[in-house]
């Protein structure tokens, strides 16, 4: 029962890499909190960077700082981890400790 799922499990991977339709793996991008980047800031990033309009942005902005992080989109691992790089740059460059950090997505 077992080997015959395996086996099945198998014979579908093997279609996948012959006909090369992997989905790729996925990774979140996520904001932290800290108490010194001001609001209005963390609201232009996720304008500027992650395409929200500005009612959006208010709320997810919001829910960093109520919750301590909070999600701006997901993307594939290049994508997420030039986004990583921009907005901490971004944030350097103003002189604020903004975090953000990417994480593998199931
Ligand atoms: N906690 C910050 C403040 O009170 C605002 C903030 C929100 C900072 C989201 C970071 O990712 C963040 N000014």
């Amino acid at each position: 029962m077992t080997t015959t799922t395996t086996h099945k499990q198998d014979e579908f991977v093997l279609e996948a890499t012959r006909a090369g339709i992997h989905r790729p793996p996925l990774y979140k991008v996520l904001l932290l909190n800290d108490d010194y980047t001001p609001m209005d800031f963390v609201v232009i990033v996720l304008q500027k960077y992650f395409g929200m309009n500005r009612e959006r942005a208010t709320q997810v902005m919001l829910q960093v700082h109520t919750e301590g992080m909070g999600m701006c989109g997901i993307f594939t691992k290049d994508v997420a981890s030039t986004k990583v790089e921009q907005v901490v740059s971004y944030a350097r460059k103003h002189q604020h400790p903004l975090a953000c950090v990417m994480e593998e997505s199931e």
